[in-house]
């Protein structure tokens, strides 16, 4: 590799400002964000990344689930490129940082290896994709779930939101319905905030990581009977509030009693006919479980469906438990992963190895290409959420990683005399 750019650096001040332009787009009043995926809001900062990407000279497309690819010709046409990317849809209350960081930073690195006349022998991608958060259609990683075949595109484009609106027609209505084919990726960088309070408490830059979570999500239906509070006794109730509040206190006890970073949460809950004076009938909730290892995941979900029988009869209601997302944990590729801990360690940044807790589009790509990940700390470790917050320092010490892990992996055909 040419040594002038070792000393190649991206600019953060500007990553800064693209970021913060971004986070006007959907701005909410805590310093967050709120553009759910498909929506005028996402039309709009996908709108701007075109922008940006075209006046960076990318070759941009966009498939039929509308993931956008932004290309830098290489000088081996042939060669599968090198891509990076993230997500630029958030969630409801969500963060500055969460998708858009892995965006902007690849947006960065293509910049600055414009700026610094550097020619990859590989062509570079930089990728938004469709529906990552999976708040407003599931599943979860919709777009990176189709270009790796864990979706087919037919299913994704017909699931409905909750206001009955679907995906295919959502795309069209924003004009992202695109018919170009995904590229055949040959490597995979995202740069992601950590979303947990490991990197900061470690005062540790970067998190090389080795691997996600599995999950398991579920739609859960607790049928009782709607009923008077006035008249009707409590032993002749069908509550079906108290069937989900049992059920949402056995998630938790059963993921905190199982190993291998173990999760339950509960972050939906719908009751109906949701009346201060009516016993509910009904009641609509997420249940969603993640571990480190399958084995110790299925062992959670088995544990959770005897719950929901022996609920079922102390509470006198009906319990339908529904699987909608499955993926295992995973491990990204060892080589990749050598390439982020090298880029960290040559540019005297602190760093540890970490495991990562959320899903990622990684997760995914890294079925269908050797996949790696860059974590950077945020302010107390919170994420999807409007306080998310993290340093121009660390957002820039990412994408420098970002940068010559892809440059690493690309290889440098070309380069201006000494980078300054
Ligand atoms: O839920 C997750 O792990 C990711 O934020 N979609
Ligand atoms: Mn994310
Ligand atoms: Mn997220």
């Amino acid at each position: 590799m040419l040594n002038p750019v070792n000393s190649l650096r991206i600019n953060g001040e500007r990553l800064w400002q693209s970021l913060a332009e971004l986070a006007r787009i959907g701005a909410t009043p805590k310093g967050g964000v709120k553009r759910l995926t498909l929506t005028a809001v996402d039309r709009e900062a996908r709108e701007r990344f075109v922008a940006w990407a075209r006046a960076a000279d990318l070759a941009v497309r966009v498939d039929a689930i509308g993931n956008i690819f932004c290309r830098r010709a290489g000088t081996d046409p042939h060669a599968a490129p090198v891509a990076m990317g993230s997500h630029l849809d958030s969630q409801p209350s969500g963060g500055k940082y969460d998708g858009a960081y892995g965006v902007m930073a690849g947006l960065e690195v293509m910049r600055s290896l414009n700026d610094a006349g550097v020619a990859t022998r590989a062509p570079l991608e930089v990728v938004s994709w469709t529906n990552e958060e999976g708040s407003r259609f599931t599943p979860v990683m919709m777009g990176s779930g189709v270009v790796a075949g864990v979706f087919p595109l037919e299913h994704c484009l017909v699931q409905r939101d909750a206001d009955g609106v679907s995906v295919g027609e959502a795309l069209k209505a924003i004009g992202f319905a695109g018919e170009a084919q995904a590229p055949r990726l040959g490597a995979y960088f995202e740069a992601h905030i950590e979303q947990g309070p490991v990197l900061e408490a470690e005062r540790t830059t970067i998190g090389v990581v080795q691997g996600a979570l599995g999950q398991r999500w579920f739609d859960c239906v607790i049928t009782g009977q709607d009923a008077h509070a006035g008249p009707t006794p409590m032993d002749s109730r069908q509550d079906a509030l108290i069937g989900a509040s049992r059920l949402v206190l056995e998630v938790n006890r059963i993921a905190r009693a199982h190993p291998d970073y173990a999760r339950g949460t509960v972050g939906y809950l719908q009751v109906k006919p949701n009346s201060r004076n009516v016993v509910p009938g009904e009641v609509r909730m997420s249940v969603e479980f993640r571990n480190a290892r399958d084995s110790t995941l299925l062992a959670m979900v088995a544990e959770l469906k005897s719950c929901v029988r022996s609920i079922e009869a102390e509470c006198r209601v009906a319990m339908a438990l529904d699987e909608i997302v499955y993926f295992p944990p995973c491990e990204f590729d060892a080589r990749m992963v050598a390439s982020v801990r090298a880029a960290a360690g040559s540019l005297g940044l602190s760093h540890r190895d970490i495991v990562s807790g959320a899903g990622h589009d990684a997760v995914y790509v890294a079925r269908i290409a050797p996949t790696a990940m860059i974590f950077i700390p945020c302010e107390g470790g919170i994420s999807h959420n409007e306080l998310e917050r993290a340093t121009p320092q660390d957002l820039a010490a990412g994408c420098n990683v970002l940068l010559h892990a892809v440059l690493a992996r690309a290889g440098v055909t070309q380069a201006k005399e000494a980078v300054t």
